[in-house]
């Protein structure tokens, strides 16, 4: 692919919080229930500042484990897995995640991981890292559940990564949280993990955040000379974007997107013949401070769909249809390979 990595930033806009309706009879059964005596005094708009969890303190509020069986999610730290045959892939961060931990006799079951009542608005959204591994394709599931007013609605699934061959913590997509104005709703992880030894169900870095953010800063402020400071990563500013090219060598896609990331910024979408030029015509008049002649974008190929190609803003699990499929195309002589 004739292209150039380019990294785009993003500005977060704060949102503002509304009122708060009161709980109601069927979500306080089920918290009087299972809840810790503290957790219950958090009112919803309380309880909507607490809802990413990393898991790290050991702590899983505002949610917690509502599960009716034999499993339940614990907890787990990746030094000292429960299942010391079956551990999970190492974190991308971290050490602890919640994991679904079976008893002595590895019986199966249904898991249940609510939170409390919170306040969520308009153009909230919900993302997660997952690990699932089945002896079956497909046996074990994970399903986010929205509870409003007590009418259930599946939000999205990812059970489509229940292989015996996955070792990968995934990033899911941002799933939106369907309201349209100021609502105390409850979310619900509905999960099924198996009793084979290979069963397994794990989440981690549960991100809650407004949607409520532009894809590009069309300012000059934000684009340093280099990025975070890396002389081997100059950026320029380049029609209101921040275009930062690395002349470091990576080893594959993934690690590169990585270096991206980590870097606050994403690979580069080349998505008309307008921005190849102009990413073209820099990388011709500045040859000693790019220095280089290939690079990753974010193109990538679809395993899932035949012959698909997407710009894909993160390798996060989402359906390659729900991503940018290419447009347009500027494939070198003989690829693509
Ligand atoms: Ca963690």
């Amino acid at each position: 692919m004739k292209g150039i990595q380019l990294f785009l930033t993003v500005v977060v806009i704060a949102s503002c919080w509304a009122a708060l309706n009161p709980t109601s009879r069927q979500q306080q059964e089920i918290e009087e229930h299972f809840l810790p005596l503290h957790l219950s005094k958090i009112d919803p708009l309380s309880a909507r500042a607490l809802m990413s969890n990393d898991f790290e303190s050991g702590f899983i509020d505002p949610w917690y484990d509502a599960s009716p069986s034999n499993v339940h999610w614990v907890v787990e730290d990746f030094a000292a897995p429960n299942e010391a045959n079956n551990p999970a892939p190492t974190p991308s961060f971290g050490t602890k995640y919640l994991r679904a931990t079976r008893n002595a006799n590895l019986n199966s079951g249904l898991l249940i991981l609510r939170t409390l009542k919170f306040t969520a608005l308009p153009a909230d959204q919900i993302s997660i890292s997952f690990w699932i591994r089945s002896k079956y394709t497909g046996q074990n599931t994970l399903d986010l559940v929205l509870d409003n007013g007590g009418t259930e609605s599946t939000l999205y699934s990812w059970s489509s990564y229940s292989t015996s061959v996955n070792f990968e913590w995934r990033k899911s997509v941002p799933v939106p949280i369907p309201v349209d104005a100021a609502t105390d709703v409850t979310l619900i992880f509905y999960a099924y993990c198996g009793g084979n030894p290979e069963d397994a169900i794990a989440i981690d870095d549960i991100v809650f955040e407004s949607s409520n953010v532009p894809a590009t800063t069309p300012v000059s402020d934000d684009c340093q000379d280099f990025l975070q400071g890396n002389t081997s990563v100059p950026c320029w500013n380049l029609e209101g974007k921040c275009y930062c090219f690395s002349t470091i060598t990576t080893e594959n896609w993934g690690e590169t997107e990585k270096f991206c990331k980590d870097g606050g910024m994403n690979l580069l979408s080349i998505e008309t013949q307008e921005e190849n030029q102009l990413i073209y015509n820099h990388w011709l008049a500045n040859p000693e401070a790019i220095n280089k002649r290939t690079y990753w974008t974010s193109g990538r190929y679809c395993p899932e769909t035949e012959w698909l190609w997407i710009w894909s803003y993160e390798s996060d699990g989402r359906n390659c249809q729900q991503q940018s499929q290419f447009n347009y195309i500027n494939w070198a002589e003989n690829e693509p390979t």
